[in-house]
């Protein structure tokens, strides 16, 4: 075993001063000795080690397995460990919320605890559970093919959000599990910025492209010979063909049938055809010039290659009970063109997320009727700062808002809100309250989405200056808004096309470009009639949509960033209703390099996560509380002045004979109803106390029940 010697120290509650600087100094010491985690109390903080480090192997779960957060290093298995005992042991729900910014090492953290989970589980190796833990560990594989991507910030990035519920029987083995999955960046399907890539599955289809099973995409391992690949100018990576590999043998560990696994490639295959059809105008009439790509467009996707072209180039209207063709303009068939690829894939992913979905589904995979109880482990996109910010940055950012006020929510204010409440002396951590940007967002009428969608509203009629406009005006007085105008080169007015949102972990600015189209994310009603009618029945099934008749008024869909703000406001209702465990992730560097700590760039991650306030609240803080009554009533058997009954007063004062019976006094507090705790060693010794005594109680009652007492 790799020996994990003691450098610096393993929790941040134990710094002698709780200052910036003592942090990073522990920080910074720690990675360079290769100890990623340091604890503040029960959050784990973890910086990403851009290297691999052997503490995830067999002898590192043994020892931390059945054991307590601080009888060992502090480790990621711990937290893990810690979550799944407490579910097994109280029945309750837990979840596990990984954030930091993009890089930091949160899908890694994600994936580290669903393997720990997977090795301490099933000791009685019964098939079905390892089974289901395969499919578990699987599903990653195949979501991360179709949903995340390179960036400039990431090579592997998520490009979708994620909360996966792990389910467990009452022996606390996995049954089952769901995935809930949040608005795919889409956008990436038909542009990439600089040094980025398009989603990684694209990239092995080009790879595994000669293979047999590959052969009848036509296509060519040439990422820049195709338009939806080419625009970051980074080709394939070394793993691309072994990751198509991979994929496909998860899908089929999944039970993807055949078919599906055809259809799957198939769709990616169109897409990358699509992108390559071109438009020209005739006489007043778009038309295509490379019908090659086209057919095997319509090849791929199963649909009529006639019909294809017919609504790339033109659409049938309904006016005044009339049906009629009206030919695109050469820029309405390139928007239509990229928006039927950008909407083929999301449906893709989507139906890929709902497949996984069946086959880890806990009624399905075992015959247990009850879905038992689960751990949550959510694993989102990062906060992040590209050169050019659109609609899915905000969206990001704004779900980084929203969990990092859930963080304080749940770690900073109810904790010092119980102190007062409960009368104990506390002097009060000031923090930033994030709420004021997710208002911004979020209000009702006056926040961004809201202005969004009613300027969304006007179909035609608005532009995304006008939608900027329109935000100025109500937000112009906002600390966290502003707008930039552009420096006009000549005399002639410049509209503006940015604005910024100061937010908890730095000023973004966003271009409005695209906003209102992405936001009001429609699709020709042709295209979806056309996807209908494929004879791919998986593709059909995508698009039922698309059985609609032309006459047939459908009622306005939400808008995208609707969508987005109801699963988020779900989202933190799911997580709020669990026990929640945190783990802080934290980006050593812009280089991805694992010999270097950016001291500037950390301590602005140490500052934006509320560390150094978390730590003040916990240090003052304590490890357990508990009313008085229950108190009582668990350890009452501990002391003789207790039990079996305490008459001689109230709950609160036989918890404090207790107490000071056992030499504890000096470390808890009393509230009005409840008890504090200050350090976990003396929880541990009440219940050593209480644990010895229970055999020599069962003895007593079983006596007292034979009656030969
Ligand atoms: P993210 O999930 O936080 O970013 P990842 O988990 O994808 O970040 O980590 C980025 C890369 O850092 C990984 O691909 C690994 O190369 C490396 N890495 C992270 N954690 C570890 C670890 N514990 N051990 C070894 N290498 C690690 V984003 O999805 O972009 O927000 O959107
Ligand atoms: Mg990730």
């Amino acid at each position: 075993m790799t020996c994990v010697t003691k450098v610096g120290i393993d929790d941040f509650v134990l710094l002698d001063e709780i200052t910036l600087d003592k942090f990073l100094e522990n920080l910074s010491r720690r990675f360079r000795a290769g100890l990623i985690y340091t604890y503040i109390g029960e959050v784990c903080v973890s910086v990403n080690p851009y290297r691999t480090l052997n503490i995830y192997e067999q002898d590192f779960i043994n020892k931390y397995k059945d054991r307590e957060l601080f009888e060992n290093p502090a480790h990621i298995f711990a937290i893990a460990d810690h979550a799944h005992r407490c579910m097994k042991q109280r029945g309750q729900d837990s979840c596990v919320v990984i954030s930091g910014e993009s890089g930091s090492g949160k899908t890694e953290a994600s994936k580290i605890i669903m393997k720990y989970i997977a090795a301490v589980t099933n000791l009685a190796g019964r098939q079905e559970i390892e089974r289901v833990k395969n499919i578990l560990i699987q599903s990653n594989t195949i979501l991360e093919s179709f949903g995340n991507a390179k960036t400039t910030r990431n090579d592997n990035s998520s490009r979708f959000g994620k909360y996966m519920d792990i389910n467990f029987d009452f022996k606390g083995d996995p049954i089952g599990g769901h995935v809930n999955n949040y608005l795919l960046e889409k956008s990436r399907v038909i542009m990439q910025q600089p040094g980025e890539r398009n989603f990684h599955s694209f990239y092995q289809a080009l790879a595994a492209c000669n293979e047999e099973d590959l052969k009848r995409l036509s296509l060519r391992n040439d990422p820049f010979g195709y338009n939806y690949t080419k625009y970051g100018g980074v080709a394939s990576m070394p793993d691309d063909r072994s990751q198509y590999r991979a994929t496909v043998s998860a899908c089929k560990i999944l039970g993807f049938s055949t078919q599906e696994i055809e259809t799957l490639w198939n769709v990616v295959g169109a897409i990358l055809h699509l992108g390559n059809v071109t438009f020209t105008t005739e006489e007043d009439e778009v038309k295509i010039i490379d019908t090659n790509s086209m057919n095997k467009t319509a090849d791929l996707l199963q649909v009529n290659a006639e019909e294809l072209k017919r609504t790339l180039c033109e659409r049938v209207i309904a006016a005044r009970g009339e049906i009629m063709q009206k030919s695109h303009t050469l820029i309405e068939a390139e928007f239509g063109k990229n928006a039927l690829a950008k909407a083929i894939y999301d449906k893709l992913f989507t139906w890929i997320v709902s497949k996984v979905n069946s086959a880890i589904d806990p009624q399905l995979t075992t015959n247990i009727r009850s879905k038992g109880t689960v751990i949550g482990v959510l694993d989102i996109y990062g906060f992040e700062i590209f050169d050019r910010n659109s609609f899915e940055q905000f969206c990001i950012n704004y779900c980084n808002e929203k969990l990092q006020q859930l963080f304080i929510e749940l770690v900073l204010k109810q904790e010092q809100e119980e102190y007062k409440q409960e009368g104990i002396e506390w002097q009060t951590v000031e923090f930033f309250n994030n709420q004021i940007i997710c208002d911004l967002v979020e209000r009702p009428h006056q926040g961004v989405l809201a202005i969004m969608d009613e300027a969304c509203l006007n179909v035609g009629k608005i532009t995304d200056e006008m939608l900027l406009d329109a935000m100025d005006k109500k937000l112009n007085s906002h600390q966290h808004y502003s707008s930039r105008q552009l420096k006009p080169l000549d005399k002639q007015m410049v509209h503006k096309t940015e604005f910024r949102i100061k937010h908890y972990a730095g000023d973004v600015v966003y271009n409005i470009n695209g906003f209102l189209d992405k936001n009001r994310d429609t699709l020709f009603q042709d295209f979806k009639r056309l996807l209908y009618s494929s004879h791919a029945p998986v593709i059909s099934n995508m698009w039922p949509e698309g059985a609609l008749d032309i006459t047939m008024t459908t009622k306005r869909p939400l808008t995208a960033g609707t969508l987005f703000k109801n699963s988020m406001i779900a989202l933190v209702k799911t997580l709020s209703s669990k026990v929640p465990y945190y783990v802080r992730c934290i980006k050593p560097n812009e280089e991805k390099s694992p010999a270097s700590l950016d001291e500037e760039r950390v301590s602005h991650q140490i500052r934006y996560l509320g560390l150094l306030e978390n730590v003040r609240v916990r240090r003052a803080g304590f490890a357990h509380r508990q009313t008085y009554d229950r108190f009582l009533k668990r350890y009452k058997m501990i002391s003789k002045f207790t039990w079996p009954n305490f008459t001689a007063g109230t709950v609160k004062d036989g918890t404090q004979v207790l107490i000071e019976e056992k030499g504890f006094k000096n470390d808890v507090k009393y509230g009005k109803t409840k008890i504090f705790i200050r350090s976990p060693t003396t929880l541990f010794a009440l219940e050593k106390m209480r644990e010895d005594l229970i055999p020599g109680i069962v003895l007593l009652l079983q006596k007292q029940w034979r009656g030969t007492l």
